[in-house]
């Protein structure tokens, strides 16, 4: 077990090494931020005055419509076009996808020579915190990297993913014509936030036909809106095993960031991010020291407490008069 001063002093040694370039530092930082959100929270400021610069792209969709093959095929257009990439993927800890992952790691190992990728898989079960947390945090450590392009892979369609691309600022949808995928994505609300829809595996049959039932459903979508600014999203189509498309996915991405920044969506939806975490934390701590104050029984609180306890105030009224009252009320508040 390490004390809490010698695991702060590290961190910001880290810190200080990973502003520096070093690619080490900053696979050791991921780790300390993913299982403590005590450190997470030390490096916050130094990181979030230096994000802002990457662009995080989400892709999501059913298991083996191809989304790490399309992840890999975007990457090495990227890496030839200059730019640098970080790749978050999303590991599932279920025996049942576990052989997916051992593939992905396969066919990314190639990337893994190449020092303007780094590759960190996350997972979903053990992060301390949710991973909706510890997705953010490596994101702001990518950023602060100065990565180009943050790519997130999420494992599924569920509510996990769709919390985990609140902090993508272009999100892709991976679709393939076997059946069953669509409307499972669609009951997991996928076809709302996504801002580009790809019809993968397009050399198999019934992809033309997919994608006009996707165009069909986005005409009768309410998801036009100020949220996304005036992008109108498009249905494309890739066969990512063999880099077909690519190219065409890549401007899109790219046009939806320009389009984003130019109506000032995406400055809005980066305060709207920072606003929902803000609250998200604040709250998280309230409620701790909340139940400090709770089981301590002593105070104010402790007073009020008992009487929810013996049933002599109900939990609502209660509740009312604990912020009613200044005295138990600060009493939780500067407790640490
Ligand atoms: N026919 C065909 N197969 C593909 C295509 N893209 C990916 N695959 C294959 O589909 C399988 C699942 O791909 P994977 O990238 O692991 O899917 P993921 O679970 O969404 O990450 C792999 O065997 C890929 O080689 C494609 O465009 N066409
Ligand atoms: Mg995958």
């Amino acid at each position: 077990m390490i004390g809490p001063d010698i695991q702060q002093a590290q961190s910001l040694e880290l810190l200080q090494r990973m502003l520096d370039g070093d690619e080490r530092a900053l696979s050791k930082l991921i780790t300390l931020v993913e299982y403590s959100p005590t450190v997470a929270a030390e490096i916050a400021d130094h990181t979030s005055r230096r994000a802002g610069k990457s662009h995080r792209v989400g892709i999501t969709g059913p298991p083996g419509a191809g989304k790490s093959t399309l992840v890999d095929a975007l990457t090495m257009l990227l890496r030839s076009a200059g730019h640098t990439v970080a790749i978050m993927a999303i590991d599932p800890t279920s025996p049942f996808t576990g052989g997916a992952v051992l593939g992905d790691r396969v066919r990314m190992q190639q990337h893994y020579l190449d020092r303007g990728v780094f590759i960190r898989s996350i997972a979903t079960r053990g992060a301390s915190g949710g991973l909706s947390r510890s997705v953010r945090d490596i994101a702001n450590l990518f950023d602060a990297f100065q990565k180009d392009f943050i790519l997130i892979e999420t494992v599924g369609v569920g509510q996990n993913e769709v919390d985990i691309l609140e902090e993508a600022d272009t999100t892709i949808v991976v679709l393939t014509p076997e059946s069953g995928d669509t409307m499972q994505a669609m009951k997991a609300g996928l076809l709302e936030i996504a801002d580009i829809l790809v019809v993968n595996k397009r050399d198999r049959p019934g992809a033309e036909a997919l994608m006009m039932d996707l165009e069909g459903m986005l005409q009768m979508s309410s998801r036009q809106g100020e949220w996304h600014g005036d992008w109108e999203v498009p249905v494309l189509s890739t066969q990512s095993d063999h880099g077909v498309g690519i190219a065409e996915l890549l401007e899109s991405i790219k046009q939806h960031r320009l389009a984003i920044t130019e109506s000032g969506v995406l400055n809005q939806i980066r305060q709207q991010r920072r606003q929902a975490h803000f609250i998200q934390l604040a709250v998280e701590e309230i409620r701790r020291r909340l139940q400090i104050g709770v089981s301590e029984m002593s105070g104010p609180l402790g007073l009020l407490f008992s009487k929810v306890l013996d049933g002599e105030l109900s939990p609502y009224s209660a509740a009312l008069s604990l912020l009613e009252d200044r005295e138990a009320l600060a009493a939780v508040l500067t407790r640490r």
